[in-house]
């Protein structure tokens, strides 16, 4: 059994859940071309998620929303190294959201902790790249790819499948001479699954997870959300944090949000509830 996980500099305890905060560095349309303006804009996020309480940062400079745009090694590091270089040194772990070997291997180099991969460490290299390193390793189910998962993924029985995915994806970092202690599994909601799919993944978490390695769970705002609560994705603040308690009522170590303050309020009323001996003080 796990109580802690090994991540880079960072020995975390996985004894309440944590909270990821979400740090995008992709363009938008206030800062489209200005990469500076960019890169300062996503560490003042960072900053500030940190301040309401984030316990480590996801740092992603790949769309990874369905129907996006391929990105170049040099463009998503480009994107992501002056928010790592500017975020380095701000207290929490960094997490890098990335699928590509080089970019995980420049991460590393420039001081990241844990690598965030949705494609399950499946590339080409990419096992070798993170190996000597002492990071984390995020190990999510996609069913596809980007561009094309949302087109009617079916399964079976969708709690096996995934837990046996994500077993075996475990096993194979295993094997390539990764240490339990620095992984990570995801079940990927969202990624090629129906509403009626995730939530049973929700639903029945524990036995999707089993009890082997600790679990990351990403729900904010997603269609998940919009599809119950009829809500564009600006407004699902209300539903995101009721799925993010969802997971970590089922025993959830880690909850990738955007809205860090909200998230950690609900923890802490729930701790209150389920440990009033830790009332107040349940978090710094
Ligand atoms: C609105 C806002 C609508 C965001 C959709 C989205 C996960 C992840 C993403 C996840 C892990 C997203 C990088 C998708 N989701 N990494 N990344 N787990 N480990 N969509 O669930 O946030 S991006």
């Amino acid at each position: 059994m796990f109580a802690t996980l090994q991540c880079g500099r960072f020995q975390l305890s996985l004894e309440r859940p944590l909270v990821m905060g979400i740090v995008n560095v992709t363009p938008d349309s206030f800062s489209d071309g200005n990469a500076h303006f960019q890169a300062a804009q996503a560490v003042a996020h960072g900053l500030r998620l940190i301040q309401e309480g984030a316990d480590m940062l996801d740092i992603g400079g790949e769309s990874t929303r369905p129907g996006a745009q391929a990105v170049s090694v040099d463009e998503e590091w480009r994107r992501i190294q002056p928010v790592i270089q500017g975020l380095r040194d701000s207290g929490v772990p960094l997490s890098v959201d990335t699928c590509k070997p080089a970019v995980m291997r420049r991460a590393l180099q420039a001081g990241a902790d844990m690598i965030n991969d949705i494609s399950g460490f499946t590339a080409s290299g990419a096992l070798d790249a993170v190996r000597d390193a002492g990071c984390a390793l995020c190990l999510m189910h996609m069913r596809g790819e980007p561009r094309t998962m949302q087109q009617d993924p079916v399964y079976d029985d969708v709690v096996a499948e995934i837990r046996d995915y994500l077993a075996a994806g475990a096993q194979r970092l295993r094997d390539a001479g990764i240490a339990a202690e620095r992984i990570v599994l995801d079940p990927g909601f969202g990624f090629g699954k129906t509403v009626a799919h995730n939530y049973a993944l929700l639903r029945h978490l524990p036995q999707v997870m089993g009890a082997d390695y600790p679990s990351l769970v990403g729900v904010s705002r997603k269609s998940m959300i919009g599809a119950v609560t009829g809500r564009p994705a600006a407004q699902r603040l209300g539903g995101s944090v009721a799925a993010a308690l969802a997971g970590a009522v089922r025993g959830a170590h880690i909850l990738r949000v955007h809205d860090v303050a909200d998230t950690v309020d609900a923890l802490r009323v729930w701790a209150a509830v389920e440990q009033p001996h830790v009332e107040q003080g349940v978090r710094a």
